[in-house]
């Protein structure tokens, strides 16, 4: 079939809309049409050529929501007219990762999602002559998509696409990271680096799991109102101090119980760390940082107990969390409308862009 795209023809070019050829679904494979797709950071930074893994020509997104239209031989889980939402981080629910009960990093379909194709080591976008890499196994800035059963988490039918969508990333990454990954607990102090797509949604995690004292750092004080309407009990601006970690210490008599990095910035990473206790602090990296880039501290920051740790996807198990989260949404227990602050047709896709890197936006959605 045909359908229309945002293609990423090179780094650091804009995305270019046409429409593309897509084969139909294989063996275990489910037709979605997307209705509604969220623009991540981590597809800005693909696009920039700083993903180590990114693959151009390719169609990007990973954080979308939407019908299957036809499915495979094989698929038992879902049939058409089911509404859903793709899985970056897929679900097989067989392999050992996921049966060990201590990860959601599925490996089921990890060697050629990461190369651009389907699990069976094909493409099924193409223009012309040319083929098209698919983009995180998602591939939600196209129209029409294809993806494996275990990378579609089924949904209720009365939730709203262009809202819902944002539990396909932004949403589960930072309510996630809070339950999930770090276990946050009622009366726990809270940092939080970064207020943008995910740190608000950390911010909104950790005041339903009870956090009573929670530190917003940002170097942009425009996201301060927003981060208080979430939960942030203080905010510091790191544009106007050298000793972002000295402040926290002292304001809370010795550091936070737990932080999270929420931006990719390496330097960040380590002020994230050492602003925790000593003794049982707890720092989670969720940024993604450039290719090549490492962290450091001094490892007696790790002898006197401090923690570091990290994410992906919030440590949720896509098929089985992001259901559950969609409910949370749809009985009023998390917001998400406030922070969908654009919304526009894919023929506008780059103008989102250009709004997360002037920091103007905190999501943008295209609705197709
Ligand atoms: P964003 O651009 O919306 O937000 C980043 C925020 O950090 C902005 O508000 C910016 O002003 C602030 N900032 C930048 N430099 C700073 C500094 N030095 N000190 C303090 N604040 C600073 O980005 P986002 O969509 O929220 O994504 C954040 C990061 O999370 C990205 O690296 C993205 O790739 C990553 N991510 C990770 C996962 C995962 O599963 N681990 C999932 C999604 C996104
Ligand atoms: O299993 O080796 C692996 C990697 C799984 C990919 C997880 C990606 C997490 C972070 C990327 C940001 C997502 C938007
Ligand atoms: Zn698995």
């Amino acid at each position: 079939m045909k359908t229309r795209a945002a293609i990423a023809t090179a780094a650091g070019k804009p995305l270019e809309i046409h429409e593309v050829e897509l084969e139909g679904p294989r063996e275990g494979e489910v037709l979605v049409e997307i209705k509604a797709t969220g623009i991540c950071h981590t597809d800005a930074f693909t696009l920039s050529g700083d993903d180590p893994e990114g693959l151009f020509p390719a169609i990007l997104g990973h954080e979308g929501a939407g019908v299957v239209v036809d499915v495979g031989p094989g698929v038992t889980t879902l049939a058409p007219g089911d509404h859903v939402i793709p899985l970056y981080t897929p679900e097989c629910r067989q392999c050992e990762f996921c049966t060990s009960g201590k990860t959601n990093l599925c490996g089921a379909i990890r060697a050629t999602q990461g190369k651009g194709v389907m699990p069976d080591g094909t493409s099924r976008f193409s223009i012309g002559r040319d083929k098209l890499f698919h983009y995180m196994g998602t591939s939600t800035f196209a129209n029409h998509t294809v993806l494996p059963e275990i990378a579609l988490a089924k949904i209720r039918k009365d939730a709203p696409f262009d809202k819902v969508c944002y539990i396909g990333c932004g949403v589960t990454t930072g309510i996630g990271a809070v339950i999930w990954t770090a276990k946050v607990e009622p009366g726990a102090t809270v940092a939080v680096f970064g207020l943008g797509g995910i740190g608000l949604n950390v911010i909104q995690g950790a005041r339903m799991a009870g956090a009573t004292r929670i530190i917003g750092i940002d170097l942009n004080p425009a996201r301060k109102p927003l981060a208080e309407k979430f939960g942030m009990t203080d905010f510091i601006d790191a544009s106007k101090t050298d000793d972002v970690v000295g402040t926290i210490v002292e304001m809370t008599r010795g550091g936070v119980d737990y932080s999270f990095e929420c931006i990719g910035n390496v330097k960040v990473m380590r002020q994230a760390l050492e602003c925790c206790h000593k003794g049982w602090g707890e720092s989670i990296i969720i940024g993604v940082a450039g290719a090549g880039q490492e962290i450091a501290t001094r490892p007696f920051q790790l002898v006197t107990g401090r923690v570091w740790r990290g994410t992906a996807f919030g440590g949720a198990r896509g098929r089985t969390d992001v259901p559950k989260i969609v409910d949370w949404y749809m009985d009023g227990r998390i917001n998400i409308d406030d922070l969908i602050t654009h919304t526009m047709p894919l023929e506008e896709i780059n103008t989102a862009f250009d709004l997360m890197h002037e920091g103007k936006s905190i999501r943008s959605v295209v609705t197709y």
